[in-house]
């Protein structure tokens, strides 16, 4: 029998991130978008009893939730290393993991809805500032390597990748893109891999920054960048 795995719909990013751990460590799993029926009856509520998605659940009817568990679960089903092949990579794959949870989904989260006009942009820009310091980073990282930790791909390329694509979908345009050019040649590798078009689909990678209202640009009141 399949795992199952809840989220909140098709393009849920979380639950997608999982989806491609999944097939990188061969597991079979079933996608379930659950209906607003199936999310208010008893035994449901019951399961989700932390409150969020994805969530997977084993054949045995047992669950784990947080995206970063259920892809490390996930991960250490597969035969290669993607959990990184020593006991140090391991640690370097669980310090992105961490930094990814920690220090990127907040200012992310901001941004995005700052962008969509959800949110006030106030913080747009310390948002922003917070985010390209983590890219800064993962440049100096990625010097003359092709992932994160190692020398093949692990859950850490994975799982950062879901912020950095939406980050330069959205906010970070071609010009930044330009001023880290092995973040950008890494997440370009990562957005045209067939398993993760399988999942996300075709992500563009934007020319311009898409500015919430009040925010401007480069040749605006301020520097964006
Ligand atoms: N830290 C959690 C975040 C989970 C989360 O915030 N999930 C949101 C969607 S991105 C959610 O489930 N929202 C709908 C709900 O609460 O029912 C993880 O990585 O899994």
């Amino acid at each position: 029998m399949a795992f199952k795995l809840y989220q909140t719909d098709a393009t849920h990013g979380l639950g997608n991130t999982c989806q491609v751990v999944a097939d990188f460590s061969n597991t079979e799993i079933e996608v379930i978008i659950p209906t607003e029926d199936q999310k208010a009856d008893k035994d449901f509520k019951a399961k989700k009893a932390h409150g969020k998605f994805p969530m997977l659940e084993t054949p045995e009817g047992d669950v784990v939730f947080e995206s970063n568990a259920i892809c490390m679960f996930l991960a250490r089903r597969s035969s290669d290393s993607l959990i990184g092949s020593s006991a140090f990579e391991q640690a370097q794959v669980e310090q992105w993991l961490d930094i990814s949870a920690t220090q990127f989904f907040g200012p992310l989260v901001d941004i995005i809805y700052s962008t969509f006009g959800q949110r006030s942009s106030s913080s747009y820009r310390n948002s922003l500032k917070d985010a390209k310091k983590i890219i800064s980073s993962m440049e100096a990282k990625l010097e003359g390597k092709k992932f994160l930790v190692g020398s093949s791909l692990t859950v850490a390329d994975i799982v950062v990748f879901l912020r950095v694509s939406l980050l330069f979908s959205l906010a970070l345009d071609a010009s930044y893109r330009k001023s880290v050019p092995n973040v950008t040649a890494w997440a370009e590798g990562l957005r045209t891999h067939a398993a993760f078009v399988k999942r996300f689909g075709h992500i563009k990678f934007c020319e311009q920054a898409i500015l919430p209202e009040g925010v401007s640009g480069q040749s605006g009141s301020y520097k964006l960048y």
